[in-house]
């Protein structure tokens, strides 16, 4: 054996086996749940729902449709229009329900895969595709839809929350009608030095922030049990503000606590930590494969938890929706896969100086001749072009 061969055996048997019985089963007394995955509606004393037909339809619409964009933008990475893509499927639930519990002055936070997020703040996700296009930089004003830019950095976007958060209450912007923030993040990310700096600035500060854990049990393919050695949601407690486990994968139960954890923190009582427990369906992102490193059985019981499918019961059960609003909801989300598919592909390349527009409100004399040597290095090519062009090439 290989001392790298030696490495994985022992990650792959040392501390598994207790780990994956602290937390990767959710205990169902602490789950908070209001739709079984049976489409089954529950009931929790401490997060009473009431919700309209026409409100669940809605987030119906609001599931299936930010699927169909993840579904196309992976067929577009595929034929090669967008350089990578990280895909939402089997958190649609998790990211539907919070996106639609903010109001419109909360500021959300998130990170690179927060396409739901994006989709219920107002933003085109045509935007979205610009950005894995790698055609544009940022992709959208976040003062536009108070959703910020998508963060690559795991965890650094916590930090930025939390200081909007304390900008918030010095700006005396707090109140039962104020204003909060959102922090989204990962189960990997938990581990980083920016969020445990994040939870004690945000807890000595009392600040209005809501740090909303995606726990999808994968941080690319290091499984949970190598972040924690208990559940993610207990560490909260150990900061000085709550923490509590939602099931992720139930849009009804995402909506309700993350609206009390945002009413919270905007009314002065302080962050909360939620861990929405999900999984993620598909791969880290386009350029992993999954496949090497988990079991298919456990996508596979993960399935019969589907977000979506479980609404779609509920609604069929209840006789709240009948077959042509299902077929209509299918025909939009159609529609809008369509709309942006096209859009990817007609989006022009930018010219290649453009990516010095927008480093610094005022240039400065060294981006300046960083753009002059840029420019001459871009001239050094035209000979050659020109050559080609003679040669018929
Ligand atoms: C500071 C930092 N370290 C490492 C990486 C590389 N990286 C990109 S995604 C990722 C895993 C993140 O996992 P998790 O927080 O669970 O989020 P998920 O991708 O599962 O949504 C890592 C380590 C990074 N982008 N930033
Ligand atoms: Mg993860």
């Amino acid at each position: 054996m290989t001392v790298k061969d030696a490495g994985r055996a022992v990650s792959r048997t040392a501390p598994r086996a207790t780990a994956r019985d602290t937390h990767r089963q959710a205990d169902s007394a602490e789950l908070i749940q209001l739709l079984t995955p049976e489409g089954e509606r529950a009931e929790h004393p401490d997060y009473p729902l009431e919700i309209s037909a026409d409100e669940i339809k809605a987030l119906y619409r609001d599931l299936v449709i930010v699927r169909r964009i993840d579904f196309e933008a992976i067929a577009l990475q595929r034929q090669g229009e967008l350089g990578i893509w990280a895909s939402l499927l089997g958190q649609e639930a998790a990211q539907v329900g919070s996106g639609r519990a903010l109001r419109p002055g909360d500021m959300a936070f998130p990170t690179y895969r927060e396409h739901g997020v994006a989709w219920c703040r107002g933003v085109d996700p045509v935007k979205l595709l610009a950005l894995f296009r790698g055609v544009s930089h940022g992709g959208w004003d976040p003062a536009e839809h108070n959703f910020h830019l998508y963060t690559i950095v795991i965890g650094s976007q916590a930090l930025h929350a939390t200081g909007y958060a304390m900008g918030i209450q010095r700006d005396g912007a707090m109140g039962e009608d104020g204003d909060a923030t959102i922090a989204y993040f990962g189960d990997g990310a938990t581990s980083q030095g920016d969020v445990n700096e994040a939870f004690i600035w945000a807890s000595v500060n009392n600040a209005p922030v809501v740090f909303f854990c995606q726990n999808n049990q994968w941080a690319i393919s290091e499984p949970l049990e190598r972040q924690s050695r208990v559940p993610l949601y207990h560490r909260a407690h150990g900061f000085g503000f709550p923490g509590v486990r939602v099931d992720g994968n139930d849009v009804l139960a995402c909506l309700a606590v993350t609206r009390k954890a945002m009413q919270a923190a905007r009314e002065g009582q302080g962050p909360t930590l939620i861990e929405a427990f999900t999984y993620r369906m598909g791969a880290h992102t386009t350029t992993d494969d999954p496949t090497r490193y988990r079991l298919s059985a456990e996508l596979e019981a993960w399935k019969l938890k589907d977000p979506i499918e479980r609404v779609k019961q509920y609604l069929i059960r209840g006789e709240l929706a009948d077959m042509r609003f299902l077929d209509d909801i299918d025909a939009e989300a159609a529609a809008v896969g369509k709309r942006i598919r096209a859009a990817c592909q007609a989006m022009p390349d930018p010219p290649p100086g453009s990516m010095f527009d927008d480093v610094l409100t005022a240039e400065t004399a060294q981006l300046a001749a960083e753009r002059a040597e840029f420019a001459a290095y871009l001239d050094s090519f035209a000979d050659e072009q020109r050559e080609l062009a003679r040669e018929g090439r």
